[in-house]
């Protein structure tokens, strides 16, 4: 078979909670201490996959990674003692965290036809800037050598050093004539100082892309507009998305947007940019309603699918905005609205919940990859052993921690993935 786009989306994790731990992502900070539903959430996530598998799409997973983290917890001195303040409640509640679901901060992904060297190369993303996210690289790494284990055609990276922060996929697009033809890759970073964090440190980037042996013609290093990160993009991938030729972006995600188009169309004459003004979309309403944390996706007929949120389709000036879109005839030639309402108050749209990597399906280890039978399945521990719902004070309980403990082992046993126990 040749080389197709696999999206693997996070399994929603059995601790999934709101403890508002992500300054900078305004969903998080105004859902903490929020009542969660991991068994809900987990299914809604399923849905989606089920979703665009139904689209004809190849889809695979990636399962929860071990929470509560007795490596994390140890190595903050947590492990034998209460949290005596918020400070340290809130660092129990990162080795709680669900957070690994938001697969498109797994890696970076290079295809092989970006590569010297012709195989798919990814590097784990180190996630520093948030420390309920800087735990998860170690295990995430170790998915994927199992998953994309054929030397042949994948090279897995470890995380870059922790000097430069790294978020993988969400800082990164990638645009081609097609998805097995050479591409152009876009590293977007942030530049510190603004009022929240910026995660992408440029260097982190520009690290990625001399791991990848990728030719310095095909990649592009981008500012993100300090504006942007200040109204709560905290991730490139909430303000743009690009799929094969088309660039879908709101109008302020770059700092210099005129001469990054420039340079795209430079790079890849027949790129498509389809440009949301702010005087439709405002960034506000972008940024809330997730309309760039899209899946921008190639469907089987060869026309492009925009899975959105149901929160998009229901803010009013995007939904007139696509509505337009949709009445031209512009590259997007339908929106697919899904429900993720629990992984959205975290700040985590479709997008969020996937990795893209393009490769030959038969060249992935097949327990990562997903048909109807295995949703079905999947479907059924988590329906049995998930918890219904998790009140952040609750994290820490003795047994609530052994029933995530044991809903997880399940899920691998299913999975046929006992190895990441
Ligand atoms: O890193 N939320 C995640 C959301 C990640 C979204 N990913 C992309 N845009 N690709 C984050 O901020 C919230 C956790 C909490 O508050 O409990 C959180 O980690």
């Amino acid at each position: 078979m040749a080389l197709v786009e696999i999206n693997f989306d996070g399994l929603v994790g059995p601790s999934h909670n709101y403890a508002g731990l992500s300054l900078g992502n305004l969903a998080s900070a105004s859902h903490g201490g929020d009542t969660s539903y991991p068994r809900a959430a987990a299914l809604q996530g399923l849905e989606k996959m089920r979703h665009n598998l139904h689209l004809g799409l190849v889809q695979g997973f990636f399962a929860p990674l071990p929470r509560p983290n007795p490596a994390f917890l140890a190595a903050v001195g947590l492990d034998a003692r209460e949290p005596a303040d918020a400070a340290e409640t809130r660092l129990r509640a990162a080795a709680w965290s669900a957070s690994s679901m938001w697969t498109a901060n797994a890696a970076t992904v290079s295809p092989a036809p970006d590569t010297t060297d012709a195989r798919c190369h990814l590097t784990a993303a180190n996630l520093v800037t948030m420390p309920h996210r800087s735990q998860e690289w170690p295990d995430t790494v170790r998915q994927l050598r199992l998953a994309f284990a054929d030397k042949a055609h994948f090279a897995v990276h470890d995380a870059v050093p922790a000097c430069f922060g790294d978020e993988g996929a969400a800082n990164h697009m990638r645009m081609a004539a097609r998805h097995d033809a050479p591409g152009l890759e876009i590293f977007v970073y942030g530049r510190p100082g603004g009022l929240f964090p910026a995660r992408q440190h440029e260097q982190a980037s520009r690290a990625v892309a001399r791991l990848h042996g990728l030719d310095p013609a095909r990649a592009l290093f981008v500012e993100q507009s300090t504006e942007a990160i200040a109204a709560g993009a905290f991730h490139n991938d909430v303000v743009a998305v690009a799929n094969e030729r088309v660039l879908f972006t709101h109008e302020l995600a770059f700092a210099d947007p005129e001469g990054t188009y420039a340079a795209i169309r430079a790079a890849l004459p027949e790129a498509e940019i389809v440009v949301v003004p702010a005087s439709a979309v405002s960034l506000s309403d972008a940024i809330r309603s997730y309309l760039f944390n899209a899946q921008l996706l190639t469907l089987p007929s060869g026309e492009m699918g925009l899975v959105i949120p149901l929160e998009a389709w229901e803010t009013p000036s995007v939904r007139t905005w696509l509505e337009a879109m949709l009445a031209s005839n512009g590259p997007i030639r339908r929106v697919l609205p899904v429900d993720v309402r629990q992984s959205m108050a975290n700040g985590g749209g479709p997008a969020c919940l996937r990795l893209r990597v393009v490769a030959d399906p038969a060249t992935v280890d097949p327990r990562f990859l997903l048909d109807e039978a295995r949703i079905d399945a999947l479907a059924k521990v988590v329906a049995r052993t998930w918890p219904e719902q998790i009140d952040p004070l609750d994290l820490g309980s003795e047994s609530l921690g052994q029933s995530v403990i044991a809903a997880r082992r399940a899920l691998l046993d299913e999975a046929g993935l006992n190895e990441l126990i």
